[in-house]
């Protein structure tokens, strides 16, 4: 995980030299960053539930239309459900900005050197957006197609996006990212007369990851199939509530 590309805690970070000993230790580093994260990712995923938020982590790598989508996404649905939105970002308050502009609240988190955004700071930004029950809450994570896959942060959903500039062998390339997902989108797909980008192709990539997971090509420019995403997301909350109604758990 991180500690190879240098940007998880200063716990890890800290950790040099190649001898057998200081790579033992790094293991143990990280396993125990990943099990302290899931315990917090936890204990989030019951919170969400408590409060009935149906929560969606969107993950991508850099520019592939995370911020676009939810732009478009939040003037559509905001006032059908409460929303709130956390956005992970190394540095810059940009895309908090674009949100701010929609009248949705928004907590921008700064990671620094940090290439994912973690369970417990998920938790401090979700106390601080204080939503009412019931609605959906975003979280854009930080562009990227490794890291976060490695980091729960008690969402109930994983949508990965990848834009047809991107190539249809991404999933294959970065499976991690795939396991883990309920959604992949195709976005960008205005692009796809100048791209070499087989969709069926890349479809059937996802799939040999992730074989349950759904697929929607949209394009946040032209507005094609949003109507989809909205649908879809829209069946999440409905589950939610009714999962949350039939089996009791607030
Ligand atoms: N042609 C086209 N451009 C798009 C579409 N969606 C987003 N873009 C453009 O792609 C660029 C990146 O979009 P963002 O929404 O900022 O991407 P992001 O995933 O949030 O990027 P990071 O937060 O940096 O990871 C912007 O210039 C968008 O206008 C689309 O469907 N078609
Ligand atoms: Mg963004």
């Amino acid at each position: 995980m991180c500690g190879t590309c240098g940007c998880s805690s200063k716990s890890v970070a800290s950790i040099t030299g190649t001898n057998t000993d200081s790579q033992a230790r790094l293991v143990q580093v990280e396993q125990d960053i990943l099990k302290r994260n899931n315990h917090i990712a936890e204990h989030n995923r019951q919170l969400f539930r408590h409060h009935q938020h149906t929560v969606i982590n969107l993950v991508s790598s850099p520019g592939s239309g995370k911020t676009t989508l939810l732009v478009e996404t939040l003037k559509q649905l905001q006032t059908e459900y409460p929303i709130g939105v956390i956005e992970g970002d190394q540095q810059t308050s940009l895309d908090a900005d674009r949100i701010k502009e929609t009248g949705v609240p928004v907590v921008q988190i700064n990671t620094g050197k940090g290439c994912h955004l973690e369970a417990d700071r998920v938790q401090l930004a979700y106390e601080q957006l204080a939503l009412p029950d019931s609605g959906l809450l975003f979280i854009e994570n930080v562009g990227n197609l490794v890291c976060p896959a490695h980091f729960d942060l008690g969402e109930q959903h994983r949508v990965v996006i990848i834009s047809v500039t991107e190539g249809d062998t991404k999933p294959l390339k970065y499976p991690d990212i795939f396991h883990q997902a309920d959604l992949l989108i195709l976005n960008k797909i205005d692009l796809l007369p100048y791209v070499d980008f087989d969709v069926a192709q890349c479809i059937d990539n996802a799939r040999r990851i992730q074989p349950n997971i759904d697929c929607l090509q949209l394009s946040c420019r032209s507005g094609d199939n949003l109507q989809r995403w909205y649908q879809w997301l829209t069946s999440k909350v409905t589950s939610l509530e009714t999962a949350v109604t039939t089996q009791g758990g607030r």
